[in-house]
């Protein structure tokens, strides 16, 4: 019995001094099972108790339960030590003067940036923004807008047709149409996305790009109206001094029409290589709402007058950011794209 218990010391003795050494978790782990483990040292002696005479039996375990109790606790008390070791050893060997990690942040395409401004502005102003489907069918993008059957536009030289009745959208103007089928007078509807033309592809077109119109109807609308809306929306956009013209022009769903110029924002109208040395650029094309496009929809041609326009949001978005080629918007070179 005696034998016995002075193991038991030893042992106890022993794996506090080994534990109180160990210095990583490890070193702790094959520790607590060299002795504390199913096949372990201490264990071992639970075993033992057998060989003891029966009434000093309850004694012996009593000792060696208590031993192993204040081991476990050892133990966790080491494990605890170890970890507040490792965190302080962790901020000591930190390196101050390395450089940061930069942080990726995802950015709006420069054309999603021009467009919602174009949107707020429009906004501001009593628009109200509505999109509408890719693919369209030719009625809703070239029948009820008033485009002859043997306008060049409907050619498969200028248009992506999926099928016989389908195509790409070529303007936004289909949206219009469908808002003009739904509601009535008084409208006052902006148009922005995606359009597609069968174009050879340069510098300064491409198969895809982005488009804004709008349109606003009700009595007594005038042309006047359309240029105080385009010239407020220019010089929200380009800044105070940009200044607009309208040159006659025709398109078959307004009459009369206008290409909309604006004052060179690059030379202020002086004349440089953006603007060819005329002083103007020009951004899109507007006018009064065809009679023949109210007919198409059900509005009283009589009753009803409106504008319309039409801008490319590409061009407009090359002149702000002075940008000499549209293909950049479409590459998604991240050279380019990290400068917005
Ligand atoms: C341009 C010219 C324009 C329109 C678009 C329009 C739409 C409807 C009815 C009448 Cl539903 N007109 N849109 C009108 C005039 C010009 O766009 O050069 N765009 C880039």
């Amino acid at each position: 019995m005696d034998d016995f218990l002075k193991d038991l010391k030893n042992l106890r003795k022993k794996a506090e001094d080994e534990i109180s050494r160990a210095t990583t978790f490890s070193e702790l782990e094959r520790i607590k099972t060299a002795y504390l483990g199913r096949k372990g040292i201490l264990t071992s002696k639970f075993k033992d108790l057998v060989s003891l005479p029966e009434n000093k039996r309850p004694e012996a375990g009593e000792i060696a339960n208590e031993i192993k109790l204040e081991l476990q606790k050892i133990v966790s008390q080491k494990i605890e030590k170890l970890k507040i070791k490792g965190k302080k050893e962790k901020e000591e060997t930190f390196d101050y003067t390395l450089p940061g990690i930069k942080i990726a942040t995802g950015k709006l395409h420069p054309l999603t940036q021009i467009s919602s401004q174009i949107v707020e502005i429009f906004y501001g102003m009593g628009f109200e923004v509505v999109y509408g489907p890719f693919v369209e069918t030719n009625y809703y993008n070239f029948d009820a807008l008033n485009f002859p059957l043997d306008h060049p536009a409907r050619d498969m030289m200028d248009t992506f047709y999926i099928d016989e009745k389908r195509l790409l959208r070529t303007h936004t103007s289909p949206v219009q149409i469908r808002v003009f089928e739904r509601r009535k007078p008084p409208v006052r509807i902006l148009a922005p996305g995606r359009v597609y033309r069968n174009e050879a592809i340069n510098a300064r077109s491409y198969c895809v790009f982005y488009q804004v119109e709008g349109f606003y109807v009700d009595y007594n609308v005038t042309m006047a109206d359309l240029k105080g809306v385009l010239l407020a929306f220019v010089q929200e956009l380009f800044g105070k001094d940009v200044s607009l013209r309208f040159r006659a022009s025709f398109f078959p769903f307004t009459e009369p029409s206008a290409e909309v110029d604006i004052s060179c924002v690059i030379c202020g109208g002086k004349g440089c290589s953006v603007c060819k040395h005329r002083g103007w650029l020009e951004i899109g094309g507007a006018g009064m709402i065809d009679p023949e496009v109210f007919k198409a929809v059900g509005y009283d041609p009589e009753t009803y007058s409106g504008y319309a326009f039409g801008m490319g949001i590409d061009r407009m978005a090359m002149l702000k950011y002075r940008i000499d080629d549209i293909r950049l918007f479409y590459e998604n070179d991240l050279r380019f794209l990290r400068q917005f």
